[in-house]
Order: structure tokens, then C-alpha cells, then sequence
């Protein structure tokens, strides 16, 4: 398949027209051993999310998972999330998109509000989602078994087959040679994934999060403040009326100024 695809990757390639997913794909490639792999589909029939959301793939989408085998301990997986972004950024930017990164999985668009696709203005001044990326993990207390980056990209789609509050390279820019935009994300992601240090720095002139007003939805609680920093492997630092708040997981909105 790598070849039919014509990809020059660090990593075999194996190409589906028609899947439900590829990070389950690549989960059972997992299981079976492999590594170094990238599961690549025009559409998949049940794109997955966080927390079992759905992710819209119809065809003509960049929907790609990596499995590969870091020697970085499990908490520091996270790390391999903002790698994803960071690569696919640069790669949307190229290609002449202004995208940045909202913390820790989107890369958006900035949209005045988003009145347009909600109805009344709902204070929020996210942008819209061009990327959504879903990293999966197995291993043990300091051992990574395998990690899988799922990255869904809406190339080469409708917006009008995606969700409301979605974007598309068509929309901002026309329709992409696929397969140099997915060879770009590849080559960006592998040089990240063996120089973790330069990750950060790049993730943070990516950022449309911080400097920005933010409201995040984490497993205990609220928090809302500034969005100041990221650390190492991928904690986002809000400055509140309580004090500096360190989040390692959640879900961010951006908030209009106060
Ligand atoms: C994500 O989850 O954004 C991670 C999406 C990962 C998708 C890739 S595609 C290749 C690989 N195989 C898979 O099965 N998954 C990965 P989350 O942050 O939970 O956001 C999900 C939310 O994004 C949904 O609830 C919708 O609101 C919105 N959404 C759904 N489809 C979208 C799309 N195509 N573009 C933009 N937003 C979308």
C-alpha cells in the first residue's frame, strides 16, 4: 500500500478507502505487533473523538493514525499530542491556512464569534476546528507499550458535511494535493517525535490559546482565567483569581476579553 500511495514516509503506509476507523485499525495492528506504522483513509464510517464523541470523516478527508513505540515513560504521552498539532499547523500554514493551535487536541481557524453556527452570541471566540486529534495509549507503570496518534483532517471536504462549528482546507483555501499535505505532517511529526525538547517551543508560537481568556472543563472542575503557558509534557497554565492553575487534561474554550 505504501507504495500505491505513493508516500515517502518513516513509515509504512496502509491505505483504506473505506474503514470505521484508523486508530482501531491501528489498535489491532498493535496488538499484532507492528509499529512505525500509518493507517491512512479517504473516509472512515465511525471517526471517534474524546470521550467516545464522534468525529464527522467523510470522504475526502485526511483521517491518518500513527502507531509507533516511544521509549518515553506513559506520562509523558501527552507530549506526542502536541507534537501532532504542531506538525499539522505548519503544514496548514504552508498551505497558506491560518490555523493555530487551541489546547490540547484542535487546531482552529479564527471566526470573529461564532454566532454564525450557533445562533446568539455565545461569548465563545474559538474559531473553527480544521483538526481534531485523539492520542490513544497502552503500557505499564514507566514502560510504553505503543502510542497511537489519530489525526482527522478536514481536507478536501464540504463544511456542510462535517459539524456547525467546522472548517475545512477547501473552504480556506481550496482543495489540497493530498498526498503532499499527509507526506509534510509525516516528516514534521517524526522529526518532533525524536527531539521531544522542541516540541513545547513550538507548540507555543503555534498557539492561539495562550494570552487568551479561557474557560476549561477538567475532570475536577471549572477553571477560568488566562492561558499563560504550556509545560512539558503538554499542561496548560491559567492564571485565575485563585491563583496559577496547572490543567493536564480537559476541555478549553477561548472567552471574549472581559
Ligand atoms: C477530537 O475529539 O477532535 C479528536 C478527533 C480525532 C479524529 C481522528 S481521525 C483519524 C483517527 N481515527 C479516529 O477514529 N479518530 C482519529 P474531541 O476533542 O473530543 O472533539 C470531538 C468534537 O468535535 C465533536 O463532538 C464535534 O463537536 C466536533 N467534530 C466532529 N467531527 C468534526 C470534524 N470533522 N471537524 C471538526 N469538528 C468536528
Amino acid at each position: 500500500p505504501a507504495v500505491e500511495f505513493g508516500l515517502e514516509a518513516p513509515f509504512s503506509v496502509e491505505y483504506h478507502d473505506t474503514i470505521p476507523s484508523t486508530n482501531s485499525r491501528a489498535r489491532e495492528l498493535a496488538a499484532d505487533g507492528e509499529s512505525d506504522v500509518v493507517v491512512l483513509a479517504d473516509e472512515q464510517t465511525g471517526g471517534r473523538g474524546r470521550l467516545d464523541r464522534e468525529f464527522a470523516s467523510p470522504s475526502g478527508g485526511i483521517w491518518l493514525s500513527i502507531l509507533f513505540r516511544p521509549e518515553t515513560p506513559p506520562a509523558q504521552t501527552p507530549i506526542f499530542t502536541l507534537a501532532a498539532a504542531v506538525a499539522v499547523t505548519r503544514a496548514a500554514r504552508e498551505a497558506g491556512v491560518d490555523a493555530g493551535i487551541k489546547w490540547p487536541n484542535d487546531v482552529l481557524v479564527p471566526a470573529e464569534t461564532r454566532a454564525r453556527q450557533t445562533g446568539p452570541d455565545d461569548g465563545l471566540v474559538d474559531g473553527e476546528k480544521l483538526v481534531g486529534i485523539l492520542t490513544e495509549m497502552e503500557g505499564e507503570a514507566d514502560r510504553v507499550s505503543w502510542v497511537i496518534v489519530g489525526t482527522g483532517i478536514n481536507a478536501n471536504v464540504d463544511t456542510t458535511d462535517l459539524v456547525p462549528e467546522a472548517t475545512s482546507l477547501r473552504e480556506q483555501v481550496g482543495d489540497v494535493d493530498r498526498r503532499v499535505f499527509t507526506q509534510r505532517v509525516l516528516e514534521e511529526f517524526d522529526a518532533l517525535r525524536s527531539n521531544p525538547d522542541q516540541i513545547v517551543p513550538a507548540w507555543r508560537e503555534l498557539s492561539s490559546t495562550l494570552g487568551q481568556r479561557v474557560r476549561v472543563e477538567t475532570p475536577g472542575g471549572e477553571v477560568v482565567g488566562e492561558a499563560v503557558d504550556v509545560e512539558f509534557p503538554g499542561s496548560l497554565i491559567v492564571d485565575t483569581d485563585e491563583g496559577t492553575v496547572r490543567v493536564t487534561a480537559g476541555d478549553c474554550e477561548h472567552l471574549r476579553p472581559e
